[in-house]
């Protein structure tokens, strides 16, 4: 790598290479663990290529020439919540104009629609309700499975399922009161977590922007109550309002070292040596990275909790601040290669997580297609009704109705030179009927 490192602001040169970014690029090609320094040089760096092409090369040395897409359907049951944070224009007050909750019957409709269209899944994320009871959540979990018992019904925040703790009367019971929360809606059909409701971890940013939601530890609870029932769960990061850059590392810190304990617990349970890689690779000892040279996936290190009783951190996805009609709204949205660095930076930093989203809805199926050749493996799936961020309105002016189709989500992971891979909420390949889209199956091979 050449030396070059010119100052930008007094050449008005930007540098192809900044040689502050060897020592990374040694140890993200031997697969050894960056720091919390390096992740904030990733960030500080004027050489952005340098970044994409490291996210790159884990990209491709965990997934090669794949890139994964679903076909899901998003579906939010209610948008009125007792929280008022101010980065999310979605919720309503009760009796607010546009305030909204479905039936259970709209619900089981809304999901016999979905397999009629060939959803795997459907993720389901509301708002707080305050009046709705716990019951009405695991009559959903039921009659969803009944309606469509092959539908991954992949469910609830972090700050839903300690909402629920609360309303069931077990809030007081902290970690075994959220535990058996769980093991009520798995009982009843819920298949995994989604990865909403993270934020960013850091107390002054959650006080100024969303003071009365959970923190972090309580965010981090849920999903390793989630983990030990067998349930895997997803990571987001919304970044881009009113924090840091460093607090965006220090996020993606935390995250890496509850993935790291949780994997190290899902080894011990399994009878198999997820240490050795990194004992090999002599670092941290309390490293587990998935990300080295003798990375591959899908990896048998990593097989499916349904084959075993634990769980794990299956993808992040970096989520780009809306300010559109939220308190925020003054704030300027982050741009394109702001959100392309975050998302590489997550590839690089988070070596313990399989996968890195670019949740297409909220950067744009353009911005997504980019993003699979800097460090996204996956970009999401069809979606279909989306009400939490606003980026395109159908034919008719509707903007929560963002859908794609299969056919348009294959042809950009193609343009990007990828082979697309339906994939379903376990990141199992998919296989279809030919003649009959809407008949599935897991892919043995
Ligand atoms: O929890 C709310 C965020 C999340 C705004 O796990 C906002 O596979 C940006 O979590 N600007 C919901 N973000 C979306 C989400 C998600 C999406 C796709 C896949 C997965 C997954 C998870 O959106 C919320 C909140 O963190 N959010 N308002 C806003 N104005």
């Amino acid at each position: 790598m050449s030396t070059l490192h010119l100052d930008p602001v007094t050449t008005g040169v930007l540098p192809r290479v900044d040689s502050r970014l060897k020592a990374i690029d040694e140890k993200v090609r031997a697969g050894v663990r960056l720091t919390e320094a390096d992740g904030n040089l990733l960030y500080q760096t004027p050489d952005i290529w340098t970044v994409c092409s490291l996210a790159d090369l884990v990209r491709r040395r965990m997934h090669g020439d794949i890139a994964y897409y679903n076909v899901n359907r998003h579906l939010n049951y209610s948008n009125i919540c007792a929280l008022s944070c101010k980065f999310c224009a979605f919720y309503r007050k009760k009796d607010e104009d546009g305030a909204y909750e479905h039936s259970l019957e709209q619900i089981a409709e809304e999901a016999r629609n979905a397999v009629s269209g060939g959803a795997t899944e459907i993720h389901i994320v509301g708002g707080l309700h305050p009046w709705l009871g716990f019951d009405y959540y695991t009559d959903m979990m039921r009659i969803i499975h009944d309606a469509a018992p092959r539908l991954h019904i992949k469910a609830f925040t972090a700050v839903e399922i300690v909402h629920l703790a609360r309303i069931s009367k077990r809030g007081k019971e902290g970690y075994d009161g959220i535990k058996s929360v769980l093991k009520d809606l798995k009982d009843a059909g819920l298949g995994s977590l989604p990865g909403g409701g993270a934020e960013v971890f850091d107390d002054r940013v959650h006080d100024e922007a969303y003071k009365g939601k959970i923190k972090a530890r309580q965010w981090m609870e849920v999903h390793q109550a989630a983990h030990e029932l067998g349930l895997n769960t997803n990571a987001t990061i919304l970044y881009g309002h009113i924090e840091q850059r460093s607090e965006r590392i220090t996020h993606m810190m935390l995250l890496r070292e509850e993935q790291d304990r949780t994997l190290k617990q899902w080894a011990s349970d399994q009878g198999i040596a997820l240490q050795a890689a990194a004992d090999h690779q002599g670092m941290e000892t309390e490293a587990v990275v998935l990300s080295g040279e003798d990375a591959g996936y899908p990896d048998e290190r990593l097989p499916m909790p349904e084959t075993c009783d634990a769980g794990y951190y299956q993808t992040i996805t970096p989520l780009p601040f809306f300010p559109d009609k939220s308190e925020l709204e003054h704030l300027p949205a982050p741009t394109g290669l702001e959100n392309l660095r975050t998302l590489a930076i997550c590839r690089l930093m988070l070596d313990n997580f399989p996968h890195v989203k670019a949740f297409w809805i909220m950067q744009s199926l353009e911005m997504a297609q980019f993003m699979l050749l800097n460090g996204a493996d996956d970009i999401d799936g069809t979606v279909v009704w989306y009400d939490i961020t606003k980026l395109i309105s159908d034919s008719d002016g509707d903007p929560t109705h963002q859908e794609t189709g299969v056919w348009d989500l294959q042809k950009a992971i193609r343009d990007a030179g990828f082979r697309p891979v339906e994939r379903d909420t376990l990141y199992r390949p998919v296989e279809r009927d030919p003649d009959n889209a809407t008949d599935w199956r897991i892919a043995t091979t």
